[in-house]
């Protein structure tokens, strides 16, 4: 899969040259490459925003350097991502979708946003989403971009070893997609006065899924009751 993803601060994604997905660009899974807005900006002082038409506070980001970056970018098989507060959710279904695609554009707005012509634009070429990572704000789309590439990588065949799989987790497609994931302990078996459940070390592999469910149930209904039919 190929990535590239646009800032105005290009060292706020180096994270994504850590760990997990690090070592997938290492073994050839995911190629990322991270370009800095502000090299298709042509003026003097490299301006890539302007004051809102219609007033108010803040900042817009210019449509141009905007139009030249993706026009480099983008090809028809192409998903172009603008992670903004008033995009769909983002959830495990979106990254499974994305898990699959060949080409992902990252396009990270700063201030009060992009000029809505560019996601107008290139709706008329290519797949454009705009996605909310939930309801609050932040500073720009780059954190976003870090949670989406995440949520999306570990499910890229390959890029999860055989003991890290993503089956048992909570929301994965399946019998978990509407359920968190219940309690997880490990050695030793008594800590502080409290036990590990014994059903967890019977051995009964039967027994212990049904046990996990009944946990992933119970903690659902308590914590997200919003989550349950
Ligand atoms: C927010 O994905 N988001 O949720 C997001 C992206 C960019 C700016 C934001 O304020 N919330």
């Amino acid at each position: 899969m190929k990535i590239d993803a646009v800032t105005v601060f290009p060292d706020y994604l180096i994270p994504l040259r850590l760990s997990l997905i690090g070592k997938a660009i290492e073994d050839g899974l995911i190629e990322l490459t991270i370009h800095d807005l502000r090299d298709f900006a042509h003026d003097k002082h490299k301006t890539v925003d302007d004051s809102p038409y219609g007033g108010g506070p803040g900042m817009v980001m210019k449509p141009e350097p905007w139009g030249e970056v993706l026009d480099e970018l983008v090809s028809p098989e192409s998903v172009l991502v603008i992670p903004t507060p008033s995009g769909k959710p983002f959830n495990q279904k979106l990254a499974s979708e994305y898990s699959t695609a060949k080409h992902l554009i990252f396009a990270c707005g700063r201030y009060e946003g992009i000029d809505s012509r560019v996601a107008e634009h290139f709706k008329q070429r290519i797949r454009v989403d705009e996605v909310s990572l939930g309801d609050y704000v932040l500073a720009g789309g780059e954190v976003a971009v870090l949670v989406i590439v995440e949520a999306l990588a570990r499910l890229i065949p390959g890029v999860l070893g055989n003991s890290e799989s993503f089956q048992d987790d909570s929301f994965a497609i399946g019998q978990m997609e509407k359920l968190l994931e219940g309690p997880v302990y490990t050695r030793p078996p008594e800590w502080r006065g409290l036990s590990v459940p014994e059903v967890l070390m019977s051995g009964d592999h039967k027994k212990v899924a049904q046990w996990k469910l009944e946990q992933a149930k119970d903690k659902t209904a308590k914590i997200r009751p919003d989550l349950v039919d």
